[in-house]
Parts: structure tokens; sequence; C-alpha cells
């Protein structure tokens, strides 16, 4: 019987440090020494703020991986119940229980292929470094995918174009990320390039109202490229740091889409050869195995710089990540852990598997 989420606790081993502040020389002792107390107090109360803000999102991470670690974690559990250590017998349930959850042939080969290489050596290894092993070799497979977006300061506007088929989270995703940008003082513009629904237009719109920042957007039916372009050109005008553009939920196997999204490309590169900087793909973890196919797509199509999964709560399927990385290598810059404005989170491969093997209580270093 799988253990009940909720009874996890996270101990999250941060190193955030209070940043240094210049606040220049100080006119007498006294000023000085108010002015170190309040500097103190001040930092203090930012770290502790930032510290729950943390502890807050990788709890989130772990409750929100829950149904992955009960078919992946629970189901290798349940295959080592009442064993102490791993013989040929159990390394073929192990098999068909990594293949049965979704991280993919590929994945499950390699850990196999590990544990074969370590029985050969040690003959017997006990349940904790049959672990171990799955862990660093779950680990292993994301590194290459580890590569966070950074926005360059010699790119202005960097531009960072969504892409992804319908309902996969787009436009969510695009509101989570201008909050992040504008929490670290970037100047953030918006572009409602799904002119296909009346209704994306409408909810980028309550996004940048939440954000309090401007949208560019035309009615619905009109030429997606062109509101991008305009928007492109306005974000120059405005000085702005960074441009998200949304775009249609473009079904994969629809060329009449697909081509628009080369148009789009296209026409960025008219006012900035170098545009889109960031073509980021959503995927949405609930389709599983499918979601390979739709990398594979998109990337031929538009190339595709870096990925986001989202609803990584409550599915089951969450192992896709790790096919998705085994067979991609593109990089994973950020995960969705539920709906509202602060679940998305910039991902961290020992961090994610970490989360998704956390028991009652867990250390992360963050
Ligand atoms: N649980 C969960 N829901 C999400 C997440 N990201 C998006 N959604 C939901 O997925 C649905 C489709 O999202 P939307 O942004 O409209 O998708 P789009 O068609 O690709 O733009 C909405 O109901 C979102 O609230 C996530 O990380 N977790
Ligand atoms: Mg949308």
């Amino acid at each position: 019987m799988p253990r009940c989420w909720r009874e996890r606790t996270v101990i999250l081993i941060s190193s955030l440090a209070p940043t240094a502040r210049n606040d220049g020389p100080f006119a007498t002792l006294e000023n000085s020494v108010l002015k170190m107390f309040k500097f103190f107090k001040k930092n203090k109360e930012t770290s502790d703020k930032n510290e729950t803000k943390q502890v807050g999102v990788v709890s989130k991470l772990v409750s929100g991986l829950k149904n992955t670690h009960s078919v992946l974690v629970d189901g290798i559990k349940e295959i080592f119940s009442g064993k102490r250590e791993i013989d040929q017998k159990t390394l073929e349930e192990l098999e068909v229980k990594l293949l049965t959850s979704d991280v993919g042939v590929a994945v499950t080969k390699q850990i196999i292929e590990q544990l074969k290489i370590k029985l050969k050596h040690e003959k017997n290894i006990e349940y904790e470094a049959v672990l171990d092993t799955i862990k660093s070799e779950l680990e292993n497979i994301l590194e290459p995918c580890n590569k966070p977006l950074i926005i360059s300061k010699d790119i202005r506007p960097f531009v960072v174009l969504l892409v992804g088929v319908n309902g996969s989270g787009k436009t969510t995703t695009i509101g989570k990320l201008a909050k992040k940008l504008l929490d670290n003082s970037y100047k953030i513009m918006l572009a409602a390039g799904d002119t296909f629904r009346a209704a994306a237009i409408e909810q980028l719109k309550i996004w940048g109202e939440r954000n309090n920042i401007i949208v560019v957007a035309q009615k619905q039916g009109s030429d997606s490229a062109a509101v991008i372009y305009d928007a492109l050109q306005a974000a120059k005008s405005r000085d702005i740091d960074v441009l998200i553009a949304d775009t249609a939920g473009r079904l994969h196997t629809h060329h009449g889409f697909m081509d628009e999204l080369k148009k789009v490309k296209r026409i960025l590169q008219k006012i900035d050869s170098s545009a889109p900087h960031e073509v980021l793909l959503v995927l949405d973890a609930t389709i599983g195995q499918n979601a390979l196919n739709q990398v594979k797509q998109f990337n031929d199509v538009i190339g595709v710089t870096g990925i986001c999964i989202t609803k990584l709560d409550g599915t089951a399927k969450g192992g896709v990540i790790f096919a998705i990385a085994q067979e991609t290598k593109i990089p994973i810059r950020f995960i969705g852990i539920g709906e509202s404005i602060d679940d998305l989170k910039p991902f961290d491969a020992k961090e994610f598997v970490a989360a998704l093997f956390c028991e009652e209580t867990c250390h992360i270093e963050e």
C-alpha cells in the first residue's frame, strides 16, 4: 500500500544567502547601528520569505508528482517487498515495471543494463543500492537537459515564442513566465499570436492585466505573424527586455498550421535576423509517450530550443520526462505543476528526481 503523499515532508537545504547591499557611508555611529539593524532585519525578512516560497514550491513539486511516484517508486518497491537483494527474476520484474511506466524503452534498457553490470560485479545488490542506481541513472538521463533559459542582456527585445498543440498550456505558461521575469525586473510585453480563437486573445489579456503588462493584440482571425511582427516593433520602440508571443494550438499533423508557424519565424527575422531567441515547446505531461511525436514534429518545422512540460501535477505519466530527455536532449527549461501564477518551476534535474523519490521526510538540495 503506497504511503500517503500528504505525510511526506520536504526539508529544503537552501543556499539562499542574503544579498549584499551597498548603503553608502553612514553619517553617524548611531545612524550606522540603526541602519545595520534595519539591513539585517530586512535581509532576514527577505531571506525568510524567499525560503518559505522555495519550500512551498518544492513541496508542491513533491505533492504534484505523487501519482507518478505511486506508479514508479511504489511500483519498484512492491517488486522488492520482503526481499533484501536483487536477483535475475526481480530484474525481469523491474524491467516490465519500467516498461509499463512512461519512461520508455530506451530509459528502461539503460537502467537494466546498469543493474546487470552491477550484479555481475557484486553478485547480490541490496534494495537501497538498486534504488540509488536507478536514481543516479535517471539523473544522468535528465542532466543533458538541465539548461536553464538564459535571457541574454545583449539581445533586446529577447523574443520567446511559445508553440504546442491546443490545450497543452501555452497561454497559462506565458502568464506564469511573465510573472517570473517581472519578479526579476525584466520589462515584458506579450503578443496575442493565437488569433484563431477570440477566447485565446481574451485569456492572454487577462494574464496581461494580472501582471500589469502590455498585450499587443488584434481581433480574432487576423494574421498571427502580423500581430507578432507588430508586437516586436512595439517592443523595440518601448525598450522592452522580453517579448513573449503566444501562437495558436497547431495540430502537429496539420501542415497548414505548421506553415503558418514557419511564417511567424520568417517575419520576425525581417526585424531581427536572430529572432525568435527561444522557441519554447509546451508539452502536456498527461499525454504520455505521444509527447515524443510532438517534439519531433515541432522540432522539424521550427527548431525547438527549449521545452516546458506542464500538468506534472495530478498525472501518473510524469515518467515521460525521462523519455523526452533521453530521446531529444533538448533543454527542459520549465515544468508546470499547477494552474496558478506561481506554479511554474525552472527545471532542475537533481531536484526533480529527489522530489519524485521523496518519502515521508526527504532532504532536497536547492
Ligand atoms: N493542472 C495543471 N493545469 C495546467 C497547467 N498548465 C496549464 N494548465 C491548464 O490547462 C488548460 C489549457 O491551458 P492553456 O494555457 O489554455 O493551453 P493552450 O491552449 O496551449 O494555450 C487550462 O485549463 C490551464 O489552466 C499545469 O501545469 N497544471
Ligand atoms: Mg492558448
